[in-house]
């Protein structure tokens, strides 16, 4: 291992894992400093996790994050090289960002979380208002990765580093974690990611 990179974030956290998956798959040496997304010492300008300092930059936005430490430390391994290919890599992780993280963290992740950690009551309004919406998003991301058994013709992608913690997150909730059972491709993608040595090294405290 080079070069040390330094993670400002919180230590459950989607974004912070994926930025630690994409260390791991360059064998960058990095450190995870637990920084609060709304505390005084987080430097992000909207207030989320994680900020990285990496090569003498400080750098903020997962997707400006991976796309640099791939290319600069990786040899560009989790994009193809092919405009074509990547540009539905590119859209798997829009996919993941805008609709998916939203709709499991306030839906299921967070009620979950601040229940479970913290010991609030469970919210199960905001939860069965959400479970039409995960079905459905479920139902659909199952349909197109039963398409083609994968995301992206890469055997690993920057779409699977972005798509593994968003559903590994939903899955550690009770009802993730039954309706993903009923997605076999899922379910088999995801146990495939599991074996994946980055996968592993970066496994969340709280995973069984
Ligand atoms: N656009 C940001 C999103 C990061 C993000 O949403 N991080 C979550 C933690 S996984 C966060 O900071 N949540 C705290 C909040 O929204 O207050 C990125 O790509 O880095």
């Amino acid at each position: 291992m080079s070069s040390q990179v330094r993670i400002f974030g919180t230590v459950i956290s989607t974004y912070t894992r994926i930025v630690q998956i994409v260390c791991e798959e360059s064998v960058l040496a990095h450190e995870t400093i637990a920084t609060a997304a709304r505390s005084p010492q987080n430097r992000h300008p909207f207030g989320k996790v994680p900020v990285v300092e990496i090569d003498g930059l400080e750098l903020i936005e997962t997707v400006a994050i991976t796309q640099y430490i791939d290319s600069m430390h990786n040899s560009s391994a989790l994009q193809s090289p092919d405009p074509a290919e990547r540009v539905v890599a590119d859209k798997w992780i829009a996919i993941a960002n805008n609709y998916l993280f939203p709709l499991f963290e306030r839906g299921l992740v967070m009620p979950w979380i601040m229940h479970r950690v913290a010991g609030h009551p469970l919210e199960r309004e905001t939860i069965d208002r959400a479970l039409p919406q995960i079905s459905l998003a479920l139902g659909y991301v199952e349909a197109e990765l039963a398409k083609d058994g994968a995301w992206t013709r890469l055997d690993f992608s920057l779409a699977d580093v972005f798509l593994y913690p968003v559903f590994r997150g939903l899955q550690l909730t009770p009802q993730g974690e039954m309706g993903i059972a009923q997605c076999d491709h899922m379910l088999g993608w995801l146990n495939n990611c599991e074996k994946r040595a980055s996968i592993a090294a970066t496994r969340w405290e709280s995973e069984p």
